[in-house]
């Protein structure tokens, strides 16, 4: 028994492209991306950092609501976004919001999001994607159904979902890549291992030594990768988009990553449950380390043009909290109004008696 057990979990070696050092460890998956998109890429992971550095201190200022950090996840959340296309569908989960703003939900927006308002979840018209799930899992059946319907359609696209490593003990997850895998649907399933579900480490979560072979059960493909590398990251992608649009069926990628911050801007504190030397580690992986490294090797990547970067991102984000902070207050019937296409008679009548309230 323990022969089978162990022959499953040799199958989910980590896969590495671009090591610490900003070296090419992996020729022949290095991807095939011209130097305006690696910059490009660059860019966003650079913005995103800011983003979340911003994020916090308005946090911290009482200007924004509800944040998950994100800093330590940029290649796993933007290098696996870079190999989608606006077509396909997102569903992302609370720590996701980059990938949104990278599918187009303007920052604005984002920000209102944050602050519990109704209009941080209206994704525009031409933005593929949910609002970011809350429920942990939820957005893996979800995802099931979106990927189904893409594939009646007969469209070339997929729905692309993320969860956390705690996600993967959740019921939803087992039935969501369980439903695809069934039915053949373009779906990719992300599991974002940032080696905590909160206070939780990942070996207390699951006797599993990899998140990856839980796709062995539903008979779906499943990768292990350097979610610290954005060329493991972007590659894996790029093949489980591939195979899903030809047809071949859903696929699952683990990324290892971490999570530097804490859990969320709530109150956590992550010095009780894990050690400064475990983040002292993960950081030596850090994403934008060794991309930027590699860049400055190719010679196309200068401290000048980051630092243009760094404060474009602050630009914005101070111009999109301005836009956030002057949007029109939620009212009570904006809640009731956006809940649902047609109201059912009980919603009716507190619509209308709040209707009556907010006109005086
Ligand atoms: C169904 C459900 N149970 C519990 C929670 C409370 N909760 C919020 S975040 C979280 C941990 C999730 O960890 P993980 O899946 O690893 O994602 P991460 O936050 O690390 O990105 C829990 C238990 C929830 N939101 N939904
Ligand atoms: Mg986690």
């Amino acid at each position: 028994m323990k022969d089978v057990l162990e022959n499953i979990e040799d199958q989910f070696e980590m896969f590495q492209v671009l090591d610490e050092n900003g070296e090419i460890v992996n020729e022949d998956w290095k991807p095939d991306l011209s130097d305006d998109d690696l910059k490009e890429l660059m860019r966003r992971m650079t913005y995103t950092r800011v983003l979340d550095q911003r994020s916090i201190a308005l946090n911290r200022q009482g200007r924004l609501g509800f944040y998950a950090p994100t800093a330590g996840q940029e290649a796993s959340q933007l290098a696996s976004h870079f190999a989608l296309t606006k077509e396909d569908y997102l569903l992302p989960a609370y720590r996701d919001v980059p990938q949104l703003i990278w599918q187009g939900l303007p920052l604005y927006q984002a920000f209102l999001f944050s602050k519990g308002h109704y209009a941080g979840n209206q994704m525009p018209e031409d933005v593929h994607a949910l609002s970011p799930q809350i429920i942990i899992g939820a957005q893996y059946t979800q995802t099931a159904g979106v990927a189904l319907g893409l594939k009646k359609r007969g469209k070339q696209a997929v729905a692309v979902t993320y969860t956390g490593d705690g996600g993967t003990s959740q019921g939803d997850f087992y039935e969501g890549i369980n439903f695809a895998g069934a039915y053949s649907a373009p779906a990719i399933f992300f599991v974002q291992n940032n080696q905590f579900a909160i206070s939780v480490p990942v070996n207390m979560q699951t006797n599993a030594k990899t998140l990856a072979q839980k796709g062995v059960a539903a008979g779906i493909a499943s990768f292990r990768v350097d979610g610290m590398d954005v060329f493991a990251v972007y590659a894996a992608t790029k093949k489980a988009r591939e195979r899903a649009v030809n047809g071949e069926g859903p696929t699952l990628i683990e990324t290892e990553t971490y999570r530097y911050g804490p859990h969320t801007m709530a109150g956590d504190d992550p010095t009780r449950y894990r050690t400064e030397d475990m983040t002292n580690e993960w950081e030596k992986k850090d994403p934008l380390i060794r991309f930027r490294k590699y860049l400055n090797d190719k010679g196309i990547w200068s401290e000048d043009e980051e630092n243009q970067v760094i404060e474009n991102a602050k630009a914005d984000i101070k111009k999109a909290i301005k836009e956030a902070d002057n949007y029109p207050k939620q009212k009570v019937t904006d809640l009731i109004g956006n809940m649902f296409e047609e109201l059912p008679h009980n919603l009716q009548e507190q619509m209308e008696e709040y209707k009556e309230k907010e006109s005086k």
